[in-house]
């Protein structure tokens, strides 16, 4: 899964390492090349005095044809000395051996810090690639100013630590951060909070042809049954020919009754009709299989408003096929502006290398993902957390 993604956030990662790698190297190597210099080349010496106006008298006895006659006048006085020759200040080059000995010792425990024209450097190659594993523009922009921003303040020790670790953090909180607000929900428990309270609880499937509506229900269905709950299908898609007989087919299977009516009926009255049945027969869930609908289509979606208001659901799932990438956020947008929508399941991540479409969607709508669907079977469906989904990104399992 997200295989694309993973690489893009992989060799992101072991950049930084490197680079920080780079930065310790050049670190070690500075201070030896300084002592090398001094140990090994003569020291030519600048002699610097000021003749203070006392000295000037006294120099005025001693010699009257000095030309230090003038108050502040200096002497320059330049000559080379062997290092050796200093006997007097071989104490203090002792001195300075260890002070420069501290500094390293200092240095070795010290931290490394990364330049912010090089983090920027390596941003702008984390953008292309999010950007071509279908992260939006504006989403990728997003996650790479808050990576900017979460490396210009790291600062890694350079014993003891295992960096890949730290880096790989340093990019987890930069990616949280993008979407902290974003709730993490359980389906399950909250389908379970909302039937403590009333029963039957009616939850709306909605999206395109062929984003994987049906196959979602059969799945939730599945999830429901094993979990000791009643279920029933809604035949809603009376548009699409076949719609009802491969919802039959998944609910003979099941063992899930499919409240039906012929086909271009008012889908509004099939809803109405299977949770009229659910009322009757202590049924705790209705599952209701819409038409898929193109956004554009005004009258589909006019029709998906009514539904909506007969149905009154207790949610409201848009279901987002994967691999449309950046077309299905614009579907699901336009939706949300005809009917509420609680969150989202992602179908096709399976078949799905890019992995971007998921992070444009999260980031986007800000609405929860309660699963992702992973292939064709009813356990197929993978419950969707924040925190999963990011050490999925990074290589952690
Ligand atoms: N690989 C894979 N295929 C899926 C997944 N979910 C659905 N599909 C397939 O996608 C195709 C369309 O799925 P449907 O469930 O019929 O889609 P729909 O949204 O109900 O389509 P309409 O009824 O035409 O609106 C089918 O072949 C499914 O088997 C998934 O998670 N992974
Ligand atoms: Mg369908």
């Amino acid at each position: 899964m997200f295989k694309k993604l993973k690489e893009a956030f992989k060799s992101f990662t072991n950049s930084i390492i490197s680079l920080f790698k780079e930065e310790e190297e050049k670190k070690e190597t500075r201070p030896e090349k300084a002592e090398e210099r001094s140990q090994s080349q003569p020291v030519t010496e600048v002699r610097v005095e000021t003749v203070q106006p006392i000295q000037v008298a006294e120099q005025r006895q001693q010699a009257e044809s000095t030309r230090a006659e003038s108050v502040g006048e200096v002497r320059i006085e330049v000559k080379p000395v062997k290092a050796e020759e200093r006997a007097e200040e071989k104490v203090e080059e002792k001195r300075g051996f260890f002070s420069r000995l501290v500094q390293r010792v200092t240095e070795a425990v010290t931290y490394t810090k990364l330049s912010e024209d090089k983090i920027t450097k390596l941003c702008d190659n984390l953008f292309i690639q999010l950007v071509e594993c279908d992260v939006a523009v504006e989403v990728s922009e997003a996650i790479v100013e808050s990576v900017k921003a979460e490396l210009a303040n790291l600062k890694i020790p350079r014993f003891g630590v295992d960096k890949e670790k730290i880096v790989r953090e340093c990019i987890r909180r930069a990616i949280l951060k993008v979407i902290e607000d974003i709730p993490d929900v359980d389906f399950m428990e909250l389908v379970k909070k909302i039937h403590e309270e009333r029963s039957p609880v009616v939850i709306l499937f909605l999206g395109p042809n062929g984003y994987g509506k049906t196959t979602t229900i059969a799945k939730i269905g599945y999830l429901l049954k094993n979990a000791g709950y009643s279920v029933v299908f809604a035949a809603a898609d009376t548009f699409r020919a076949g719609a009802i007989e491969q919802l039959e087919e998944h609910g003979r299977r099941l063992g899930i009754k499919v409240v039906k009516h012929r086909y271009g009926a008012d889908p509004a009255a099939v809803i109405h009709d299977a949770i009229a049945h659910a009322e009757s027969k202590g049924i705790d869930f209705v599952l209701v299989d819409t038409a898929g609908r193109m956004h554009t289509d005004v009258n589909l979606m006019d029709e998906l408003k009514k539904i909506y208001r007969v149905a009154e659901p207790d949610l409201s799932v848009f279901v987002a096929d994967a691999l449309l990438g950046n077309e299905a956020l614009e579907v699901a947008k336009t939706y949300s502006k005809y009917v509420n929508v609680d969150g989202l399941i992602i179908t096709k991540v399976d078949a799905y290398p890019k992995g971007g479409s998921i992070l444009t969607f999260l980031v986007t709508l800000r609405k929860p993902i309660y699963f992702l669907g992973v292939g064709q079977r009813y356990e197929d469906l993978i419950p969707f957390r924040k925190e999963w989904f990011i050490n999925q990104l990074l290589g952690e399992e």
